[in-house]
């Protein structure tokens, strides 16, 4: 685990407001604690390689994902459990997990 990150920041009722420009492919649960994805890969494999990749940068960010995996499929729930919301370490590992889908082709 990183020894020198920052704590996670809460987001405020504003930036909650303009996730949706920031990350479009998100959708926002009730009551805004958390945001989630669904994607879906060429077969397995794809799907097996980018949740390596993200399990990657969740270790790095110190930020993990729920997550389920159904052959092809892959759906992410991520808020953060430290502050009961969500916060600018879900931001950080949307990013991330946005850039990883693009690079295994999700659609
Ligand atoms: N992941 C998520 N999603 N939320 C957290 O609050 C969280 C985490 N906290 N990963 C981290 C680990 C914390 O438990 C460790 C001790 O830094």
């Amino acid at each position: 685990m990183p020894a020198d990150l920052p704590p996670a920041m809460p987001l405020s009722p504003a930036e909650i407001d303009v996730l949706s420009q920031r990350l479009p492919l998100w959708t926002r649960e009730a009551e805004d604690k958390a945001i989630e994805r669904h994607l879906r890969f060429a077969d397995f494999t794809a799907a097996f390689g980018f949740m390596n990749a993200v399990a990657q940068s969740a270790e790095r960010l110190d930020h993990h994902p729920e997550w389920s995996n159904v052959y092809n499929r892959v759906s992410i729930r991520l808020t953060t459990h430290d502050t009961g919301g969500l916060s600018d370490r879900d931001v950080a590992l949307a990013e991330a997990i946005d850039a990883a889908a693009t690079r295994f082709n999700a659609v």
